[in-house]
């Protein structure tokens, strides 16, 4: 291999998306955000779809300008996708989209969801299939929608592909289905590394739109003839399309630079907090069901259960609903201070509350379960942030308590990656609340675990061991200790 390689990460999330060009020499690894721009799904009539073409053209912007931040004579040696979980494209065997793109959050699945958390035994056989709890999201609910409501569909398209597939199709011509994005699904079987047919038949899904995954890592080829073309540049000539974990948070969880005795709990904040860990093994049964606990999937097959708690969805929403809002960094810190010093709240809010899925107005959700709950709501924005972080930290010590209690672990250090790593309102009151230090790194973890698949399927990194290991040696880490 030579030195240094090149490699961009596409890594799109519900609310921004970005492409980074990371530079591997020397055993360090160098980030270039060369691209950043928002991302938003786009209402409808009475639903909710991403912009799929808008988001294409933001990921070719980006590769264009990550050429363009090569010094002169380098090659861009790979590219890699990650998204956020569960949606997904319909497609035709020519990969044209058969099907509008909707957005996980649009309330199609509501019935759904409704119906299968009324026939327990179902909940239970599916849960225990599958090792994902009923959430409104779940591609399981939405294609069970699609094709109850335009039954068509099932001749139309003959490919399912979730969203990094559909990029990677894009970028390669090969539609795969990787592993780690196929596992938010609900489809997968938790014993094996395929689907479950016991899954498919109960939501009526046809089984020959999916193809047998495939693990993070795998080769995909090289740019297709239309994209090298489009892009125009001598130095993409081999660049090799690499299905990295194609699920933005198993990318997350891949960069964390954890202890390798597995006594670290994750926390990947960003519009969604996921914490968990990484297992051998499931966690499964009723009690792990009661705890939402979702047995999502390693690129090489493993586990990552996690509990996915609302995260900064919640404190952006809120946001929108104040002309004050913070609008730079400057802002943002001296709102964090104001909000500190609050006294902290005596009563916090309950996060599982589904009002907070999509509301109109996330202040007045916030202010709906408060009356209900004869609490009086705060009087300004900084009080909002501060009931917020103080909420999500509980949120994150009872996801921590759960896992304890079911896996039978003992978790020493919780690590943060992520947006909500810079709040460092929310880093302390993790802390408190879990009574364990919390480790912040200034780490884009996604696009870090998407680009140390890319650098070990090139060979330039052995595995992730040792991926982890050069991390670590050299990341800026803040402790936040637990205080009464
Ligand atoms: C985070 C994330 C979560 C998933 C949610 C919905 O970006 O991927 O892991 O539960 O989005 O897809």
């Amino acid at each position: 291999m030579p030195s240094p390689v090149y490699s961009a990460a596409i890594d799109l999330g519900a609310t921004s998306g970005r492409v980074i060009l990371g530079t591997w020499s020397k055993n360090r690894l160098t980030l270039n955000e060369v691209h950043r721009f928002p991302n938003a799904f786009r209402t409808l009539g009475a639903h909710d779809y991403w912009d799929l073409g808008t988001l294409w053209h933001e990921a070719q912007t980006g590769l264009r300008k990550a050429v363009a931040a090569l010094p002169r004579g380098a090659r861009l040696a790979s590219i890699g996708v990650d998204v956020w979980g569960v949606d997904y494209a319909l497609v035709n065997d020519a990969g044209r989209l058969v099907f509008p793109v909707h957005a996980y959050r649009d309330a199609r699945t509501q019935p759904g969801l409704q119906r299968l958390a009324h026939t327990r035994a179902a909940r239970d056989r599916i849960y225990a299939a599958t090792g994902i709890p009923n959430v409104f999201y779940n591609t399981s609910l939405q294609l069970a929608e699609v094709v109850a409501s335009c039954p068509a569909v099932a001749d139309l398209a003959t490919r399912c592909l979730f969203l990094p597939d559909y990029f990677n199709f894009l970028l390669s011509g090969r539609m795969e289905n990787e592993f780690t994005i196929a596992s938010t699904s609900q489809l997968i079987d938790v014993h094996s590394t395929d689907w479950s047919r016991a899954a498919l038949d109960h939501f009526r899904i046809p089984p020959h739109w999916f193809t047998k995954p495939i693990l993070s890592g795998t080769k995909l080829g090289r740019l297709s003839s239309r994209t090298r073309e489009s892009l125009a540049s001598p130095a993409l000539a081999k660049t090799q399309i690499i299905a990295v974990p194609g699920h933005d948070t198993a990318a997350a969880y891949d960069a964390m630079p954890a202890a390798p005795e597995g006594t670290d709990l994750y926390i990947s904040s960003g519009t969604w907090s996921l914490v968990g860990f990484e297992s051998a093994t499931p966690v499964l049964g009723a009690e792990a069901l009661a705890a939402r606990i979702s047995n999502e999937r390693i690129g090489d097959g493993r586990y990552r259960p996690l509990t996915n708690v609302i995260g900064l969805w919640m404190l952006e929403g809120t946001l929108k609903d104040f002309a004050s809002r913070p609008t730079n960094d400057k802002e943002w810190a001296a709102l964090i201070t104001a909000a500190e010093k609050f006294p902290a709240p005596t009563a916090l809010i309950d996060m599982t509350f589904v009002e907070f899925a999509n509301p109109t107005s996330m202040k007045g959700a916030i202010d709906a379960q408060l009356r209900k709950r004869k609490i009086p709501a705060p009087k300004n924005l900084a009080g909002y942030v501060r009931l917020i972080c103080e909420s999500l930290g509980r949120g994150h010590a009872d996801a921590m308590r759960a896992f304890e209690k079911m896996a039978g672990k003992k978790f020493r250090r919780i690590l943060i990656v992520g947006g909500g790593s810079k709040n460092r309102l929310l880093c302390q009151a993790t802390a408190n609340a879990a009574g364990l230090p919390v480790v912040s790194f200034a780490l884009e973890g996604t696009a870090v675990g998407n680009l140390a698949s890319q650098l070990i399927a090139l060979g330039a990194v052995k595995d992730l061991a040792t991926f982890r290991r050069h991390l670590a040696a050299d990341l800026k880490q803040t402790v936040y200790s637990p205080k009464p």
